[in-house]
């Protein structure tokens, strides 16, 4: 049987699936896999089920310590952990999980932009302080409307549309989006506009970022974007941190450049305690949480062990990454 590495854990249905066809190692720790095992295990494997976050970037250095490795699958629709050249030197197959959990980021990012518009973390940690009284000033809890207000999509994928949709059915907002190619189809059913980026800043009151990370999208919102922006406009970014200078955001929501941020993701996570993003007031945080709920996360698992599973006996995978 094929030899396969996996670096979390999975369910016992998703572990039983996989062990049907391939010997399992498994790493039985917390968190990252430190990389004197990673380095160890990957001498002997042919495939390694993993996200970007428990074994970092797959390059190189690694893959030269991996002579038998035919696939790489990540339980995640991002795959900026692939050094795609890299393995596609090595004829190591990458894929990833896409489709299962769209729904659930896009619920993620109107989460924070509900949260964020009508201050739901500060005013929730105000009441439970006890400073709610019979004198508070109730103007002074005020949010912004999101029914009927203008939202930028910047990356209109398939989980941009999913938010696309939210926006215009149950929130009867304006939708613009940007994008490398126009999505007729997204035009035609949200009613969407496509903008270019300094157009669709300008016009938004709120931009949801939601672009794959890539050489193209590296730190694609920084000083300038932020500058074009309304100074009522709220950000949410859902993608990958790396594609914001996070100085420039820090900057911007010091200065009142913008008003409010909600984070799902950030330069370096998990985050340092230090970041000033974690306490300036107009900025709402999770921890990565995009797919985090247990029926897409479980979804994900399944379809990454099935890609594994596939290249692993010959078959074509559901998801690579390139063709
Ligand atoms: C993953 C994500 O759960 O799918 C992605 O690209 O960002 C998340 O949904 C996370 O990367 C951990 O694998």
């Amino acid at each position: 049987k094929p030899k396969v590495f996996l670096t979390y854990p999975v369910s016992e249905e998703v572990e039983n699936y996989i062990a049907e066809h391939c010997e399992l190692h498994k790493w039985d720790g917390e968190g990252r896999v430190p990389e004197e095992v990673l380095l160890e295990e990957i001498k002997n494997i042919d495939g390694l089920y993993t996200s970007g976050s428990t074994t970092g970037r797959i390059d190189e250095r690694l893959l030269s310590h991996a002579p038998n490795l035919k696939v790489v699958s990540n339980v995640s629709v991002g795959y900026n952990n692939f050094d795609v050249e890299a393995m596609r030197k090595r004829n190591v197959i990458g894929t990833n999980t896409p489709h299962v959990l769209n729904e659930t980021v896009a619920d993620l990012a109107f989460a924070l932009l509900l949260a964020s518009a009508r201050r739901i973390v500060e005013l929730d940690k105000f009441v439970k302080a006890g400073n709610w009284k019979p004198t508070t000033v109730y103007s002074d809890t005020y949010g912004k409307d999101v029914h009927g207000a203008t939202l930028g999509i910047i990356g209109m994928g398939r989980i941009g549309e999913a938010i696309a949709r939210r926006a215009k059915f149950g929130f009867e907002m304006d939708v613009l989006y940007h994008n490398r190619t126009r999505k007729p189809d997204a035009e035609k059913k949200y009613e969407a506009a496509y903008r270019d980026l300094p157009t669709l800043l300008a016009e938004s009151d709120y931009v949801i970022l939601m672009t794959p990370l890539t050489s193209e999208t590296f730190q694609l919102i920084g000083e300038e974007e932020f500058k074009v922006m309304k100074k009522s406009a709220v950000f949410i970014n859902v993608s990958r941190g790396q594609t914001v200078d996070e100085q420039a955001l820090i900057r911007a929501l010091k200065n009142g450049e913008i008003l409010a941020a909600g984070l799902d993701v950030f330069e370096k996570e998990p985050v340092n305690a230090d970041n000033p993003l974690l306490t300036l007031p107009n900025v709402i945080t999770v921890p990565h949480i995009g797919s985090a709920t247990a029926k897409t996360e479980e979804k994900m698992a399944m379809r990454a062990a099935e890609n594994l599973v596939a290249v692993l006996t010959g078959n074509q995978p559901q998801d690579p990454v390139w063709e």
